[in-house]
């Protein structure tokens, strides 16, 4: 039991299978508000395609003042095929690129643990992601997702010409080494720095940033190199090399859907992303699943609803400090997948299918 005021939670679900996703995280929060005296203060808005459609913008101004005066945002996902048709600037997506920019997010930890119930269900050997248990660190409001010039434009023949840029600085890619390597030094002191400095001049100075802040700060914590290409081979071929990796925007995206794979389904995977704290200690962050808003099974109860309440354990663990209720989140999770339950993503034989909310109602028993 605790008396700590209402923490402020701003809930963002989002498109496709956001909303059903998120609906079974209520649960959680009831339960926790009825069973261990929590107390939540929580508002919810419209992001993405239900905002575009609400409003004709994917993020209002509004939405970004209430998630700087929260103590925690719990996003869902967003992507809408109603916009698949308009340029960026009006892109359901934008407002999760907007949220982190707005707030300075730039560190998403992606953890892909492996659950001991669901090795069977990787798409690797079971004595291959027996236990594995890594962290991607994703550097989020910098590189190729954000850097000048970019643009589509019309060239003289009438042809076009797209462009984006890759563009890190050093300060930028100091302060998300700095979120790994002080992670890697609370679990196993190894940390993994991902670019591709064969080609790319923004991989080059990644490198040698990273290199002078290990030698400087971090001379105890194992650092090692790896190009992106080699990495999305080793993750592969032995994920459980590593411990904790630090990588760009780009990169980052796409080895973490790669590592979903390993612990089963892209629908296991939560993430924090978190910001500098300021001078009272107050830190930015935001929570949400690593997988979109799936719009081709929205509706049909059939969505995974684990990586949601994975990533509210995380805002539990991150920035309320309940450490106790994050791991009884956890380990009902773990329970629950070990008791046979599976959602479609993960079914395989010999189990029990459920639906979202059967999965979700499971977790809270
Ligand atoms: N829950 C994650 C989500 O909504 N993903 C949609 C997306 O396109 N995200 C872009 C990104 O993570 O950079």
């Amino acid at each position: 039991m605790t008396s700590q005021p209402a923490k402020k939670l701003l809930i963002l679900p989002g498109d496709g299978i956001g909303p059903e996703v998120m609906q079974e995280v209520r649960h959680i929060i009831a339960w926790l508000e009825a069973k261990r005296g929590l107390s939540f203060a929580i508002t919810e808005d419209l992001v993405g395609g239900a905002s575009l459609a609400q409003y004709g913008e994917p993020i209002r101004d509004d939405v970004i003042e209430q998630a700087r005066a929260a103590d925690a945002v719990l996003f869902g996902s967003v992507g809408d095929p109603r916009w698949n048709h308009v340029g960026f600037e009006k892109r359901p997506e934008l407002a999760i690129l907007k949220l982190r920019q707005e707030l300075a997010l730039f560190a998403n930890l992606r953890p892909a643990k492996v659950f001991d119930a669901l090795v069977d269900a990787s798409t690797l050997k079971p004595d291959v992601v027996r236990g594995l248990d890594i962290m991607i660190v994703r550097e989020t409001v910098g590189g190729i997702y954000f850097g000048n010039p970019r643009g589509i434009e019309t060239l003289a023949d009438g042809s076009k010409r797209g462009i984006n840029t890759e563009v890190y600085t050093t300060s930028e890619i100091e302060r998300v080494a700095r979120v790994a390597f002080d992670l890697a030094r609370k679990r196993s002191n190894r940390v993994c720095s991902v670019e591709k400095c064969n080609v790319m001049e923004s991989g080059l100075l990644w490198k040698e940033v990273v290199t002078d802040l290990h030698a400087r700060e971090y001379a105890d914590v194992e650092l090692t190199h790896m190009l992106a290409d080699n990495c999305a081979m080793q993750l592969v071929r032995n994920p459980r090399q590593f411990d904790v990796l630090v990588t760009g925007n780009l990169f980052g995206d796409l080895l973490s859907d790669l590592a979903s794979m390993l612990t089963g389904s892209l629908g296991m995977l939560p993430s924090a992303t978190l910001g500098a704290a300021d001078s009272a200690g107050k830190c930015p962050a935001l929570y949400e699943p690593i997988h979109g808003s799936a719009p081709d099974i929205a509706g049909q109860g059939i969505a995974n609803p684990i990586a949601q309440i994975l990533s509210f354990a995380m805002l539990l663990r991150y920035s309320f400090d309940y450490q106790a209720e994050a791991q009884l989140i956890e380990e009902a999770v773990a329970a629950v997948l070990a008791n046979g339950l599976r959602t479609a993503d993960i079914m395989s034989e010999g189990k029990t299918r459920v639906s979202t909310s059967e999965m979700g109602a499971a977790i809270v028993n």
